[in-house]
């Protein structure tokens, strides 16, 4: 493990400098560094040059080299010339939070997409950074194409257009793949089925959630996802069919959790992934309730979700991780859940939730499906709710309520006036 000294700064308008400085200790361990102290420095306005005060840089040099530090970590985004100037003083590799998180996503980075996606994000992160980054690149082997030897002028303009270059194949690559994932999307999207998304802070149990609910569901066990106490361990966007029982299908997906300060690259980036959750009829937000910060937390995840245009979506806030709080579970109290992913304590109640809001925007009408149909009558008995069944000379005739999707997707069979037979 690389052993990283973390500096940390507290301005004036930080409410809560705790949260943050675990939240960077677990960023480094979530890189598999090890912090081996923390420094911090209280300010007004950060130094253009050094983003820290001169005397702490002097600070910074002398502390790392008695703690033999491998590496020094901010926490925020430096400018290309406060990190040129801070790798210069410090003589070992600087980086900052936007970096190390760019450095987490790629390793957990395991599709195509995802892959590129985080190295279009990193190469434009680098960009501007070049001459300061060299140090902290040469340190990976160099493998991106950007060596530290022979650093002149001409030399950074050839790298930087290179790396332009690269960028744009990249892009297009993107493109390309993206155009498969759309294809499948759009597939899911006219299957008209109910689309519920899991939402929230990275680390808050959306995974766990999700496993939980194909076990509750008695769903293949070899659909699982990934589930860890470890800072992004979901990169990708998995979708799920979950059948909660025989009248109840929906689509559950999990995807990457957000954090604060975000790099403004990296969501851009992976915008497209996210577009799953601007899909959805439903999202479950859900919360670690155990976590002291969670409002913050739950803030932070709210504002994304409007960064992407999905603040409209209805939602249900899912308190998870409440076995480990003072309170009885499960508890339902309006949009909220109490509940444990864990121990799957809440999972009918949330499931029940789920039906509720799904129910909300359901039309009550009146069908005939023919009998050559009989496939329209067992998808409707999944997806709708069918109040009466009768089988009459024409076909079978539902009094039910349904989506308005599905609605209009069947309009052909829709009887406009009440049948005197019935
Ligand atoms: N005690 C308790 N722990 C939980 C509960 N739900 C999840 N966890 C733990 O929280 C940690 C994170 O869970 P994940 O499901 O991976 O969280 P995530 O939201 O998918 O996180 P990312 O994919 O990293 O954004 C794991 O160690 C889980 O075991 C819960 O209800 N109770
Ligand atoms: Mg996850």
């Amino acid at each position: 493990m690389e052993r990283a000294l973390l500096v940390f700064v507290h301005l004036e308008e930080d409410t809560d400098t705790e949260q943050a400085r675990e939240e960077l200790k677990a960023l480094a361990l979530a890189c598999e560094m090890e912090p081996v102290a923390l420094i911090e420095q209280n300010m007004q306005l950060v130094n253009k040059a050094f983003y820290i005060g001169t005397g702490k840089v002097e600070e910074v040099c002398r502390l790392a080299d008695t703690l033999d530090a491998d590496l020094v970590v901010f926490d925020d985004a430096l400018s290309p010339m406060q990190l040129r100037n801070l790798q210069k003083a410090v003589g070992k590799p600087v980086l900052d939070r936007t970096t190390l998180i760019l450095e987490i996503f790629s390793r957990r980075a395991k599709t195509r997409e995802a892959k590129l996606q985080v190295e279009v994000a990193r190469l434009q992160y680098m960009l501007p950074r070049l001459v300061g980054l060299h140090d902290a690149l040469s340190r990976q082997g160099g493998g991106s194409g950007v060596s530290n030897k022979g650093a002149g002028e001409k030399k950074l303009e050839l790298d930087r257009r290179k790396i332009e270059h690269r960028i744009s194949e990249l892009q297009k690559e993107l493109k390309e793949v993206g155009r498969e994932r759309e294809t499948q999307s759009k597939q899911r999207n006219a299957s008209g089925i109910l689309k519920v998304a899991l939402v929230g802070y990275t680390n808050a149990g959306k995974s766990t959630l999700m496993n939980r609910m194909l076990a509750h569901c008695e769903m293949a066990e070899g659909k699982k996802v990934l589930e860890k106490d470890m800072l992004f361990a979901t990169l990708e966007t998995t979708v799920r069919k979950i059948r909660a029982d025989k009248n109840f299908t929906f689509l559950l997906s999990d995807t990457v959790g957000f954090i604060s300060k975000l790099p403004h690259h990296l969501v851009k980036a992976f915008r497209s992934t996210l577009e799953e959750v601007k899909r959805a009829d439903l999202i479950l937000l859900v919360v670690d309730y155990h976590d002291p910060y969670y409002k913050e937390q739950l803030k932070v995840t709210q504002e994304t979700l409007r960064e992407l245009g999905a603040a409209h979506i209805p939602a249900i806030y899912v308190y998870n991780k409440a076995d480990l709080c003072d309170v009885r579970i499960p508890k339902v109290a309006g949009q909220r859940i109490y509940m444990s992913a864990k121990q799957g304590i809440g999972m009918e109640e949330l499931i029940e939730e789920i039906r509720r809001q799904a129910q909300k925007g359901y039309v009550s009408c009146r069908m005939c499906i023919p009998f050559a149909r009989g496939e329209v009558f067992s998808y409707l008995k999944e997806q709708a709710v069918i109040e009466r069944t009768d089988y009459t000379a024409e076909g079978i005739r539902i009094t039910l309520r349904c989506r308005q999707a599905d609605y209009d997707k069947y309009a052909e069979y829709v009887e406009k006036a009440p049948s005197p037979n019935l």
